[in-house]
């Protein structure tokens, strides 16, 4: 295959010695792909000022990938990620109409934001380079690329769920962003769910239509679409995961919980994923299990993110105050029930963390994927494996059928579930565990990148 471009809105900037990687499964898993390939790797630098004459493009090499990063103005900054992406797209796609805050100013900022994305990046862009552009923020990039004449194969994934079209077209300018869609070549979504509701969004008012063979048509323009579930580096993980097991903090964490039983979960801060849900499952599960009390652990880790948009700020609050009350009310002078850690923690303590983790909970109300799901499976010993308790709504509930799937809107049940995670008995968490490390070995995210390139070449 030529030259990979990949688009995203942030790009983990290379540091010394390699890639920095932050807490987003977007990163991790985009790396090994530019690495097989080489070309460029293009987004927001994560800076911006109220200059508006854009600076030039920062472009660093490092060894077969450059990354090329532009700087954005404040009012860009509000309008195209704080506002359209993060307070319309965001919200929308997790059916979340009640936090939607359309407005027009935020809106053409997204339109514009995304053709300036589109005059950086054509200059760099060569005839057989292959493009793959990357999530929410960037739906009409394609779009704004074709007007300016380029031929390239484009294809885009949406790593977030699709919602369906009472949903969608909620949103004013649900039109445009359909239309942007039918730009690309190949449009991938997470699960056979996500690609039905844009089978629907096409059918609802007569935009589009499947043709059958995977390829769909709207405004005249054919294109293929799939679901591509994305992975992680499944044998990587694991072997990462067992040698974690022996660090110095993963060694005191183990020790600190002593004879107790570890219960985790790992979630961006963020609504989507049913935090403060899985608190009130947790107070009910101890309450309605007195026999638990002083024997579990339940250590959920939360680093901060998106704090300048309110809602995320208010929840920051919400989630620290009600672990607190929770601690509070069920605590004894030697336990405490819940450790809220509220900031990211290194790759392989998490690791080490998830292995020692006798249950791993997985609550989102939506989510695209989930990959803490898919990192909690591989991280475990094969000889002692702990239980994953997941939400059905994570499009990752589509493929790991050992898990204890749950409705994280039932506190009761998710209570329930966590009781029966922490009574099963070793055979069970065993078979379990090996039909879902079985499946996540073969998906791994090679293969989720070669299905897809595959399909957009
Ligand atoms: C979006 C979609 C989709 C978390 N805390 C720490 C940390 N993490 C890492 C995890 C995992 C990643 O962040 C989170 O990925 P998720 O998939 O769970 O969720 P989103 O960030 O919302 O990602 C999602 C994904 O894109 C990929 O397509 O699955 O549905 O919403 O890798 O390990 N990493 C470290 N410290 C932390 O404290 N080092």
């Amino acid at each position: 295959m030529s030259r990979l471009v990949i688009v995203s809105n942030r790009v983990p900037v290379p540091e010394k010695g390699g890639i920095a990687t932050p807490a987003g499964g977007l990163a991790v898993a985009l790396k090994v792909a530019l690495e097989e390939h080489g070309g460029i790797w293009m987004g927001w630098s994560g800076k911006s000022s109220d200059e508006h004459e854009p600076q030039p493009l920062a472009q660093l090499q490092q060894g077969n990938i450059v990354y090329a990063l532009t700087d954005l103005t404040d009012t860009d900054v509000e309008e195209y990620y704080h506002g359209f992406a993060n307070r319309v797209l965001w919200p929308i796609c997790h059916y979340r109409l009640d936090l939607a805050e359309y407005g027009r100013k935020e809106m053409a900022g997204y339109f514009r934001v995304n053709r300036f994305f589109a005059h950086r990046l054509a200059p760099l862009v060569e005839s057989d380079d292959v493009i793959w552009v990357h999530d929410y923020h960037l739906i009409p990039l394609a779009a704004e690329l074709r007007q300016m004449g380029l031929k390239n194969r484009i294809g885009f994934f949406l790593h977030i769920p699709w919602p369906p079209a009472d949903v969608l077209f909620t949103m004013p300018v649900h039109e445009e962003i359909m239309r942007g869609l039918s730009h690309y070549d190949v449009v991938g979504f997470q699960t056979d769910h996500d690609l039905e509701n844009f089978v629907g969004c096409l059918r609802r008012e007569g935009i589009g239509d499947e043709l059958g063979g995977g390829r769909f048509i709207a405004y005249g323009r054919i294109f293929k679409g799939g679901t591509y579930a994305i992975g992680i580096e499944t044998a990587a993980f694991a072997e990462f995961a067992k040698k974690a097991s022996t660090n110095k903090t993963v060694r005191k964490a183990r020790e600190s919980i002593e004879h107790r039983s570890l219960i985790i979960g790992v979630d961006r801060l963020d609504y989507s994923k049913g935090i403060t849900q899985r608190i009130d499952a947790f107070e009910r599960f101890v309450l309605a299990n007195p026999a638990q009390q002083g024997r579990v652990t339940y250590l959920q880790i939360t680093p901060k993110s998106r704090s300048e948009v309110p809602e995320y700020e208010a929840m920051q609050r919400t989630v620290a105050e009600q672990a607190g009350r929770v601690n509070g009310a069920l605590g004894t002078v030697d336990w405490v029930p819940i450790r809220y850690i509220n900031r990211s923690v290194g790759r392989h303590i998490l690791a080490g963390l998830y292995r020692l983790g006798k249950v791993g909970l997985v609550t989102p109300l939506r989510d695209g994927m989930n990959l803490v799901a898919k990192e909690y499976v591989a991280a475990q010993d094969p000889d002692d494996p702990g239980v994953l308790v997941l939400s059905r709504f994570a499009g990752a509930a589509r493929e790991l059928r050992g898990a204890l799937l749950v409705n994280p809107y039932d506190i009761e049940g998710t209570a329930n579930a966590m009781a029966r995670a922490l009574s099963m008995p070793l055979e069970e968490r065993k078979e379990r565990w090996k039909t879902m490390m079985a499946h996540l070995l073969e998906h791994d995210v090679s293969r989720w990148c070669r299905d897809f390139l595959n399909d957009l070449t």
